[in-house]
Protein backbone atom coordinates (compact mmCIF):
# COMPACT_ATOMS: atom_id res chain seq x y z
CA UNK A 1 0.00 0.00 0.00
CA UNK A 2 1.15 3.74 -0.92
CA UNK A 3 3.81 2.43 -3.17
CA UNK A 4 2.45 5.09 -5.75
CA UNK A 5 3.99 8.98 -4.83
CA UNK A 6 2.07 11.70 -5.15
CA UNK A 7 4.63 14.78 -5.26
CA UNK A 8 2.92 17.97 -3.62
CA UNK A 9 3.88 21.42 -3.94
CA UNK A 10 2.78 23.09 -1.33
CA UNK A 11 2.05 27.28 -1.89
CA UNK A 12 1.40 29.32 1.33
CA UNK A 13 2.22 28.30 4.26
CA UNK A 14 -0.41 29.96 6.79
CA UNK A 15 -2.88 28.34 8.48
CA UNK A 16 -4.09 26.07 5.79
CA UNK A 17 -0.81 25.54 4.93
CA UNK A 18 -0.19 23.99 7.84
CA UNK A 19 -3.65 21.96 7.98
CA UNK A 20 -3.07 20.61 4.70
CA UNK A 21 0.46 19.69 5.08
CA UNK A 22 -0.46 17.95 8.49
CA UNK A 23 -2.97 15.66 6.54
CA UNK A 24 -0.33 14.83 3.45
CA UNK A 25 1.80 13.47 6.67
CA UNK A 26 -1.01 11.98 8.59
CA UNK A 27 -3.45 9.99 5.85
CA UNK A 28 -0.84 7.11 5.28
CA UNK A 29 -0.66 5.78 9.08
CA UNK A 30 -4.46 6.00 9.15
CA UNK A 31 -5.72 5.21 5.71
CA UNK A 32 -4.35 2.11 3.20
CA UNK A 33 -4.42 4.13 0.06
CA UNK A 34 -2.46 3.12 -3.17
CA UNK A 35 -0.97 6.88 -3.14
CA UNK A 36 1.22 8.21 -1.00
CA UNK A 37 2.26 12.17 -0.59
CA UNK A 38 5.59 13.23 -0.93
CA UNK A 39 5.98 16.54 0.55
CA UNK A 40 8.21 17.73 -2.33
CA UNK A 41 8.32 21.30 -2.31
CA UNK A 42 6.55 24.51 -0.53
CA UNK A 43 6.70 27.57 -1.83
CA UNK A 44 6.30 31.28 -0.91
CA UNK A 45 7.95 35.25 -1.58
CA UNK A 46 9.95 34.73 2.00
CA UNK A 47 12.56 32.74 1.55
CA UNK A 48 13.63 32.58 5.26
CA UNK A 49 9.96 32.10 6.47
CA UNK A 50 9.11 29.40 4.00
CA UNK A 51 12.55 27.64 4.68
CA UNK A 52 11.67 27.46 8.26
CA UNK A 53 7.98 26.11 7.13
CA UNK A 54 9.65 23.60 5.09
CA UNK A 55 11.75 22.20 7.90
CA UNK A 56 8.82 22.33 10.06
CA UNK A 57 7.01 20.14 8.36
CA UNK A 58 9.44 18.15 6.03
CA UNK A 59 9.19 19.50 3.15
CA UNK A 60 12.65 18.42 1.04
CA UNK A 61 12.62 21.62 -0.85
CA UNK A 62 11.43 25.27 -0.99
CA UNK A 63 10.89 27.65 -3.60
CA UNK A 64 9.97 31.44 -3.67
CA UNK A 65 8.09 31.66 -6.93
CA UNK A 66 5.15 29.86 -7.55
CA UNK A 67 5.79 29.70 -11.37
CA UNK A 68 8.95 27.65 -11.05
CA UNK A 69 7.17 25.72 -8.77
CA UNK A 70 4.57 24.38 -11.19
CA UNK A 71 7.33 24.44 -13.79
CA UNK A 72 9.30 21.52 -11.69
CA UNK A 73 8.68 17.87 -13.48
CA UNK A 74 8.79 16.58 -10.11
CA UNK A 75 5.30 17.89 -8.87
CA UNK A 76 2.60 16.25 -9.89
CA UNK A 77 0.22 18.20 -7.05
CA UNK A 78 0.10 21.99 -6.28
CA UNK A 79 -2.04 22.71 -3.03
CA UNK A 80 -3.22 26.20 -3.30
CA UNK A 81 -3.10 27.78 -0.15
CA UNK A 82 -2.63 31.49 -0.50
CA UNK A 83 -5.04 34.16 -0.65
CA UNK A 84 -8.65 34.41 -2.87
CA UNK A 85 -6.67 36.72 -5.53
CA UNK A 86 -4.30 34.97 -6.55
CA UNK A 87 -6.02 31.18 -6.90
CA UNK A 88 -7.09 31.66 -10.76
CA UNK A 89 -3.47 32.56 -11.73
CA UNK A 90 -2.33 29.82 -10.11
CA UNK A 91 -5.14 27.36 -10.69
CA UNK A 92 -5.11 28.23 -14.82
CA UNK A 93 -0.91 27.91 -14.95
CA UNK A 94 -1.19 24.77 -12.50
CA UNK A 95 -3.82 23.10 -14.98
CA UNK A 96 -2.12 24.33 -18.28
CA UNK A 97 0.96 22.51 -16.77
CA UNK A 98 -1.20 19.45 -16.63
CA UNK A 99 -0.84 19.24 -12.84
CA UNK A 100 -3.24 17.60 -10.21
CA UNK A 101 -5.02 21.14 -8.32
CA UNK A 102 -6.36 20.96 -4.40
CA UNK A 103 -7.49 24.62 -4.01
CA UNK A 104 -8.10 26.23 -0.80
CA UNK A 105 -11.68 27.61 -0.23
CA UNK A 106 -13.56 29.90 -1.83
CA UNK A 107 -12.86 28.17 -5.25
CA UNK A 108 -12.50 32.12 -6.57
CA UNK A 109 -12.68 35.77 -5.84
CA UNK A 110 -16.30 35.62 -7.53
CA UNK A 111 -17.67 33.10 -10.02
CA UNK A 112 -16.24 34.56 -13.33
CA UNK A 113 -13.35 33.46 -12.22
CA UNK A 114 -14.17 30.14 -10.87
CA UNK A 115 -15.73 29.37 -13.96
CA UNK A 116 -12.60 30.35 -15.99
CA UNK A 117 -11.21 27.73 -13.23
CA UNK A 118 -13.37 25.27 -13.89
CA UNK A 119 -13.11 25.48 -17.36
CA UNK A 120 -9.06 25.35 -17.11
CA UNK A 121 -9.36 22.42 -14.97
CA UNK A 122 -11.73 19.87 -17.42
CA UNK A 123 -9.99 21.07 -20.63
CA UNK A 124 -6.65 19.96 -19.30
CA UNK A 125 -8.33 16.96 -17.21
CA UNK A 126 -6.63 17.42 -13.96
CA UNK A 127 -7.93 15.94 -11.17
CA UNK A 128 -8.88 18.96 -9.02
CA UNK A 129 -10.64 19.57 -5.65
CA UNK A 130 -11.71 22.61 -3.11
CA UNK A 131 -10.75 22.26 0.63
CA UNK A 132 -14.71 22.53 1.91
CA UNK A 133 -13.49 20.26 5.11
CA UNK A 134 -16.37 20.26 6.94
CA UNK A 135 -17.89 17.93 4.82
CA UNK A 136 -15.77 15.05 6.31
CA UNK A 137 -16.34 15.76 9.86
CA UNK A 138 -17.93 12.50 10.81
CA UNK A 139 -20.99 13.92 12.00
CA UNK A 140 -21.71 15.85 9.04
CA UNK A 141 -21.30 13.02 6.92
CA UNK A 142 -23.36 10.62 8.33
CA UNK A 143 -26.24 13.44 8.46
CA UNK A 144 -25.46 13.07 5.04
CA UNK A 145 -25.82 9.09 4.53
CA UNK A 146 -29.26 9.42 6.96
CA UNK A 147 -30.99 12.08 3.77
CA UNK A 148 -29.65 10.23 1.01
CA UNK A 149 -31.14 7.17 2.58
CA UNK A 150 -34.38 8.82 2.74
CA UNK A 151 -34.66 9.04 6.62
CA UNK A 152 -35.54 13.01 6.77
CA UNK A 153 -38.29 12.36 4.64
CA UNK A 154 -39.13 15.38 2.59
CA UNK A 155 -37.40 18.74 3.38
CA UNK A 156 -38.93 21.79 4.86
CA UNK A 157 -36.29 23.33 6.55
CA UNK A 158 -32.46 24.43 6.22
CA UNK A 159 -30.70 26.70 8.54
CA UNK A 160 -27.34 27.35 9.33
CA UNK A 161 -24.83 30.24 11.17
CA UNK A 162 -21.71 30.63 11.12
CA UNK A 163 -20.38 33.36 13.95
CA UNK A 164 -17.23 34.73 14.93
CA UNK A 165 -16.15 38.16 17.03
CA UNK A 166 -12.62 38.35 16.18
CA UNK A 167 -12.91 41.91 14.01
CA UNK A 168 -14.76 43.90 16.06
CA UNK A 169 -12.13 46.23 17.37
CA UNK A 170 -12.00 49.32 14.78
CA UNK A 171 -7.91 49.28 15.69
CA UNK A 172 -7.86 46.18 13.53
CA UNK A 173 -5.80 46.86 10.35
CA UNK A 174 -7.02 45.55 7.53
CA UNK A 175 -4.22 43.68 4.87
CA UNK A 176 -1.06 41.78 4.86
CA UNK A 177 -0.38 38.14 6.08
CA UNK A 178 -2.78 37.69 8.23
CA UNK A 179 -5.27 40.05 7.86
CA UNK A 180 -5.62 39.72 4.22
CA UNK A 181 -9.84 38.13 4.91
CA UNK A 182 -10.37 41.94 5.67
CA UNK A 183 -8.97 43.17 2.43
CA UNK A 184 -11.88 43.00 -0.09
CA UNK A 185 -8.93 43.42 -3.13
CA UNK A 186 -7.03 39.91 -1.44
CA UNK A 187 -11.14 38.16 -0.59
CA UNK A 188 -13.35 39.20 -2.66
CA UNK A 189 -16.05 39.48 0.13
CA UNK A 190 -16.14 39.22 3.85
CA UNK A 191 -18.26 37.02 5.83
CA UNK A 192 -19.95 35.50 2.40
CA UNK A 193 -16.58 33.94 0.90
CA UNK A 194 -14.82 32.91 3.67
CA UNK A 195 -17.87 31.43 6.06
CA UNK A 196 -21.35 31.33 4.23
CA UNK A 197 -19.17 29.62 1.81
CA UNK A 198 -19.02 26.68 4.05
CA UNK A 199 -22.70 26.71 4.90
CA UNK A 200 -23.79 26.79 1.70
CA UNK A 201 -21.10 23.88 0.45
CA UNK A 202 -22.30 22.03 3.31
CA UNK A 203 -26.27 22.79 2.38
CA UNK A 204 -25.85 22.27 -1.18
CA UNK A 205 -24.10 18.76 -0.38
CA UNK A 206 -26.64 17.94 2.00
CA UNK A 207 -29.71 18.93 0.35
CA UNK A 208 -29.70 20.04 -3.35
CA UNK A 209 -28.98 23.21 -5.32
CA UNK A 210 -30.42 26.69 -4.23
CA UNK A 211 -32.36 28.26 -7.16
CA UNK A 212 -32.66 31.97 -5.44
CA UNK A 213 -31.38 33.96 -2.71
CA UNK A 214 -32.48 37.12 -0.92
CA UNK A 215 -29.72 39.21 1.54
CA UNK A 216 -28.88 41.71 3.58
CA UNK A 217 -25.49 42.66 4.15
CA UNK A 218 -23.34 44.93 6.54
CA UNK A 219 -19.79 46.67 6.90
CA UNK A 220 -19.95 47.74 10.82
CA UNK A 221 -16.64 49.26 10.63
CA UNK A 222 -16.43 51.23 7.60
CA UNK A 223 -12.52 52.54 7.22
CA UNK A 224 -9.52 50.48 9.05
CA UNK A 225 -5.89 51.17 8.22
CA UNK A 226 -4.21 49.03 5.72
CA UNK A 227 -1.27 46.83 6.81
CA UNK A 228 0.47 47.19 3.53
CA UNK A 229 -0.17 51.12 2.55
CA UNK A 230 -0.26 52.78 6.08
CA UNK A 231 -3.32 54.24 4.97
CA UNK A 232 -6.76 54.34 6.45
CA UNK A 233 -8.40 53.21 3.62
CA UNK A 234 -12.73 52.04 3.12
CA UNK A 235 -13.69 48.51 4.61
CA UNK A 236 -15.09 47.19 1.06
CA UNK A 237 -15.92 43.74 2.42
CA UNK A 238 -18.96 42.41 4.22
CA UNK A 239 -18.45 42.10 7.74
CA UNK A 240 -21.96 40.37 8.30
CA UNK A 241 -24.57 38.67 5.85
CA UNK A 242 -27.74 36.91 6.26
CA UNK A 243 -29.73 35.42 3.80
CA UNK A 244 -32.86 33.46 2.79
CA UNK A 245 -32.75 31.08 0.29
CA UNK A 246 -35.32 28.79 -1.93
CA UNK A 247 -34.13 25.42 -3.10
CA UNK A 248 -34.55 23.12 -5.86
CA UNK A 249 -36.60 20.59 -3.61
CA UNK A 250 -38.92 23.22 -2.97
CA UNK A 251 -37.35 23.71 1.02
CA UNK A 252 -36.57 27.02 2.42
CA UNK A 253 -33.41 27.95 4.37
CA UNK A 254 -31.95 30.76 6.42
CA UNK A 255 -27.92 31.98 6.45
CA UNK A 256 -26.15 34.00 8.92
CA UNK A 257 -23.01 34.88 9.43
CA UNK A 258 -20.74 37.76 11.10
CA UNK A 259 -17.53 38.37 12.70
CA UNK A 260 -19.43 40.48 14.83
CA UNK A 261 -21.34 38.13 17.25
CA UNK A 262 -19.42 38.47 20.96
CA UNK A 263 -18.60 35.30 22.56
CA UNK A 264 -18.12 33.19 19.22
CA UNK A 265 -15.44 32.14 17.85
CA UNK A 266 -16.41 29.19 15.29
CA UNK A 267 -19.81 28.78 15.68
CA UNK A 268 -20.99 27.14 13.16
CA UNK A 269 -24.36 25.15 13.15
CA UNK A 270 -26.80 23.88 10.87
CA UNK A 271 -30.41 22.08 11.28
CA UNK A 272 -32.30 20.55 9.04
CA UNK A 273 -35.99 19.25 9.27
CA UNK A 274 -37.92 16.50 7.30
CA UNK A 275 -41.39 14.95 7.63
CA UNK A 276 -39.79 11.95 9.58
CA UNK A 277 -36.94 13.57 11.15
CA UNK A 278 -34.69 16.55 11.87
CA UNK A 279 -31.02 16.65 12.23
CA UNK A 280 -28.62 19.40 13.71
CA UNK A 281 -24.88 19.87 13.89
CA UNK A 282 -22.57 22.56 15.87
CA UNK A 283 -19.01 22.93 14.91
CA UNK A 284 -17.97 23.14 18.80
CA UNK A 285 -19.49 19.70 19.45
CA UNK A 286 -18.38 18.74 16.44
CA UNK A 287 -18.17 14.96 17.42
CA UNK A 288 -21.89 15.28 17.98
CA UNK A 289 -25.15 14.78 15.63
CA UNK A 290 -28.48 16.00 17.12
CA UNK A 291 -30.63 13.14 15.93
CA UNK A 292 -35.12 13.48 16.01
CA UNK A 293 -37.10 10.81 14.65
CA UNK A 294 -40.63 11.41 14.92
CA UNK A 295 -41.07 7.28 13.94
CA UNK A 296 -39.89 6.71 17.75
CA UNK A 297 -41.84 5.57 20.39
CA UNK A 298 -44.29 8.26 21.69
CA UNK A 299 -43.35 8.81 25.22
CA UNK A 300 -39.50 7.84 24.70
CA UNK A 301 -39.39 10.18 21.67
CA UNK A 302 -37.23 13.18 21.82
CA UNK A 303 -33.91 14.52 20.68
CA UNK A 304 -31.02 11.90 20.80
CA UNK A 305 -27.35 13.35 20.83
CA UNK A 306 -25.40 10.98 18.68
CA UNK A 307 -22.05 10.56 19.86
CA UNK A 308 -20.42 9.76 16.18
CA UNK A 309 -17.46 8.01 16.95
CA UNK A 310 -18.58 3.97 16.76
CA UNK A 311 -16.08 2.05 14.02
CA UNK A 312 -19.33 2.23 11.49
CA UNK A 313 -19.55 5.83 11.78
CA UNK A 314 -18.18 7.54 8.91
CA UNK A 315 -13.96 7.50 9.36
CA UNK A 316 -14.01 6.28 12.51
CA UNK A 317 -13.06 2.88 11.84
CA UNK A 318 -9.46 4.37 10.66
CA UNK A 319 -8.98 6.06 14.34
CA UNK A 320 -9.09 4.47 17.69
CA UNK A 321 -11.49 2.75 19.87
CA UNK A 322 -15.50 3.44 19.63
CA UNK A 323 -16.11 6.62 22.05
CA UNK A 324 -12.77 8.35 21.67
CA UNK A 325 -13.23 11.37 19.02
CA UNK A 326 -10.99 13.61 16.82
CA UNK A 327 -11.11 16.93 15.80
CA UNK A 328 -10.69 19.64 13.34
CA UNK A 329 -7.72 18.47 11.62
CA UNK A 330 -8.74 15.47 11.00
CA UNK A 331 -11.58 16.64 8.48
CA UNK A 332 -8.45 17.39 6.29
CA UNK A 333 -6.95 14.14 6.73
CA UNK A 334 -10.49 12.81 5.36
CA UNK A 335 -10.29 14.85 2.43
CA UNK A 336 -6.91 13.76 1.01
CA UNK A 337 -7.50 10.58 1.71
CA UNK A 338 -10.52 10.87 -0.20
CA UNK A 339 -8.64 12.83 -3.05
CA UNK A 340 -5.85 9.83 -2.83
CA UNK A 341 -8.63 7.01 -2.86
CA UNK A 342 -10.57 8.76 -6.11
CA UNK A 343 -7.12 9.15 -7.78
CA UNK A 344 -6.85 5.19 -7.65
CA UNK A 345 -10.43 4.93 -8.33
CA UNK A 346 -10.65 7.35 -11.14
CA UNK A 347 -13.28 8.66 -9.61
CA UNK A 348 -12.69 12.50 -8.31
CA UNK A 349 -13.91 13.36 -4.84
CA UNK A 350 -15.93 16.20 -4.20
CA UNK A 351 -16.03 19.02 -3.74
CA UNK A 352 -14.64 19.20 -7.64
CA UNK A 353 -13.84 22.88 -8.71
CA UNK A 354 -17.59 22.27 -10.86
CA UNK A 355 -19.08 21.93 -6.82
CA UNK A 356 -17.52 24.83 -5.25
CA UNK A 357 -18.17 26.85 -8.64
CA UNK A 358 -21.88 26.20 -7.26
CA UNK A 359 -21.26 27.33 -4.19
CA UNK A 360 -19.45 30.75 -5.93
CA UNK A 361 -22.64 31.50 -7.94
CA UNK A 362 -24.93 31.48 -4.42
CA UNK A 363 -22.40 33.96 -2.99
CA UNK A 364 -22.52 36.13 -5.80
CA UNK A 365 -26.44 35.94 -6.05
CA UNK A 366 -26.03 36.83 -2.29
CA UNK A 367 -23.72 39.83 -2.69
CA UNK A 368 -26.10 41.04 -5.63
CA UNK A 369 -29.50 40.85 -3.65
CA UNK A 370 -27.43 42.38 -1.15
CA UNK A 371 -26.79 45.39 -3.01
CA UNK A 372 -30.46 45.10 -5.07
CA UNK A 373 -32.69 44.63 -2.67
CA UNK A 374 -34.61 41.83 -4.45
CA UNK A 375 -34.55 38.00 -4.81
CA UNK A 376 -31.45 36.99 -7.28
CA UNK A 377 -31.55 33.83 -9.22
CA UNK A 378 -28.15 31.12 -8.93
CA UNK A 379 -27.44 30.66 -12.94
CA UNK A 380 -25.87 27.42 -12.91
CA UNK A 381 -22.98 26.73 -15.54
CA UNK A 382 -24.29 23.39 -17.70
CA UNK A 383 -21.94 23.40 -20.10
CA UNK A 384 -18.58 21.16 -19.40
CA UNK A 385 -15.35 22.30 -21.55
CA UNK A 386 -15.75 24.73 -24.26
C1 LIG B 1 -11.73 32.60 9.35
O1 LIG B 1 -11.47 32.96 10.66
C2 LIG B 1 -11.67 31.08 9.21
O2 LIG B 1 -10.36 30.68 9.50
C3 LIG B 1 -12.02 30.65 7.78
O3 LIG B 1 -11.15 31.21 6.82
C4 LIG B 1 -12.05 29.15 7.70
O4 LIG B 1 -12.42 28.72 6.42
C5 LIG B 1 -13.02 28.61 8.74
O5 LIG B 1 -13.02 27.22 8.70
C6 LIG B 1 -12.66 29.07 10.12
O6 LIG B 1 -12.58 30.47 10.12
Amino acid sequence: MGEKLLNVGMIGYGFMGRAHSNAYRKVNNFFDLDYRPVLKAACARDKEKVGAFAKQWGYESIETDWRKLIERKDIDAVDICTPNNTHKEIALAAAKAGKMILCEKPLSMNAAEGEEMCRAVEAAQVPNMVWYNYRRVPAVTLAKELIDAGKLGKIFHFRAKFLQDWTISADLPQGGTALWRLDVNAAGSGVTGDLLAHCIDTAIWLNGSISKVTAMTETFIKQRQHNLTGKVEPVGIDDACAFLARFDNGSMATFESTRYARGHKARYVFEINGAHASIAWDLHDLHRMEYFDHKDEGTLRGWRSIHVTDGDHPYMKHWWVPGLQIGYEHTFVHQVADFLEGLAKGKPASPTFRDALETQKVCDAVLTSARSGKWEGVALMDDKVT
